[in-house]
């Protein structure tokens, strides 16, 4: 099940579902406006807080939850969750989640698992509070969450490209979820079309989606006569924050004929420098004209390079402020990140999973 918390995490996870996901919020305002399958209103004995929200504060968030706390527990087994991390009721509830799975004393089963997506403020241009709100969420929650090994994959979208490019709201939410469906549209085309080279099926792409690191998606049309790597560096996705050297990946390539089959081979190659077998499939498309690439890598930070990462993408902007809250975060930096490579190898060794991704897809709708 899709679930949207808090304000932007709500609209989005409506628009990805066809209104057939789960909203999440402390304000009525807010889920009034929202086309839900279900709509969940959580506590916050405040009137003001119960109908406008949080006001970018998360501990109000974090006291909601408590009144929810059950439901959404068992709501969010093997679903994903859209929320903002500048916010208050998003950013409040879901660290609430981010902590009760990190402290989880059993291994979560890997159908079982939550994938994640944030959506990040632009530094440059949005208010200081949600810029605090996300170093905090970032370097605390987010950071143990993956050193658990309890999550799926986290994406990390930003609204830089929003406010750079002036795009309207509701235009950058539907380039964010569609970005998102070519990610999981990938099994699917996997099975519709004819399998030329490798594998890729619902059970290799359940597995992958549940691996706890960053996951950076993208599709672009491939030119066999080209460098890989160049390609790739030209057409990351400008709505999720670079990724780092891959510890995983996933592609799928669609042909329009076979006649430069075997340049897939210099794909893998580029990968194997990072002594990494990509889960990949090469399939005939004949409605294309040109070779289309869908990619995944899968990547993991420490949390003061997190925060670092989410600082560079909005261009090395520097406020004492952010400064000052960057340096309390620094003692978090040396975290081992063995129990996130020992989580890794759990995972790969624990096999398939029979999730229902397709029921998911079709939820998710347009596919
Ligand atoms: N891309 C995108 N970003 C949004 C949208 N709505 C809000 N945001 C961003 O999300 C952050 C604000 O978080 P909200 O989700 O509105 O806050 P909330 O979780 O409802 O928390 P409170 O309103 O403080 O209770 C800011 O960075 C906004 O720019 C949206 O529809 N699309
Ligand atoms: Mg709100």
């Amino acid at each position: 099940m899709i679930i949207g918390i808090g304000g932007a995490g709500g609209k989005i996870a409506s628009l990805s579902s066809d209104n057939n996901c789960i909203a999440v919020n402390v304000s009525e305002l807010e889920l009034s406006k929202i086309n839900a399958k279900q709509k969940i209103l959580a506590v916050t004995h405040s009137s003001k807080g119960q109908l406008r929200g949080s006001g970018k504060n998360p501990k109000i968030g974090r006291l909601g939850y408590q009144s929810i706390a059950d439901e959404l527990k068992e709501k969010i087994k093997g679903g994903l969750i859209f929320t903002s991390s500048g916010g208050g009721t998003g950013n409040g509830i879901t660290s609430e989640i981010l902590e009760y799975l990190s402290e989880y004393e059993y291994e979560i089963p890997i159908e079982d698992k939550t994938m994640f997506a944030f959506i990040l403020p632009y530094l440059e241009r949005e208010a200081g509070e949600y810029v605090e709100n996300t170093i905090d969420f970032l370097g605390g929650p987010v950071s143990s969450a993956i050193d658990s090994g309890n999550t799926g994959n986290i994406v990390l979208f930003s609204n830089k490209l929003k406010f750079e490019g002036k795009i309207p709201e509701s235009e950058y939410n539907k380039m964010m979820v569609d970005s998102f469906n070519s990610f999981l549209s990938v099994p699917v085309k996997g099975e519709l079309y004819q399998l030329l080279d490798g594998h890729i099926d619902f059970e290799d792409f359940d597995l992958y989606k549940t691996k706890p690191f960053f996951n950076h998606f993208t599709h672009f049309d491939w030119d066999p006569n080209k460098s890989f790597q160049e390609q790739l560096n030209t057409n990351l996705n400008a709505l999720l924050l670079m990724p780092e050297r891959p510890i995983d990946a996933l592609f799928l390539l669609e042909l329009p004929n076979t006649k430069d089959i075997s340049k897939f081979y210099e794909i893998l190659d580029y990968f194997a420098k990072d002594n990494v077998s990509p889960v990949h499939g090469v399939v005939l498309n004949e409605s294309l004209t040109t070779p289309h690439i869908t990619v995944s890598l899968l990547y993991s930070r420490k949390p003061m390079e997190l925060v670092n990462d989410f600082k560079k993408a909005a261009d090395q902007y520097t406020r004492n402020r952010i400064k000052k809250s960057l340096e309390q975060h620094v003692i978090l930096q040396n975290q081992p990140l063995d129990k996130m490579n020992e989580a890794r190898r759990l995972v790969e060794e624990t096999g398939s999973n029979s999730g229902d991704v397709l029921g998911f897809l079709k939820r998710i709708g347009k596919l």
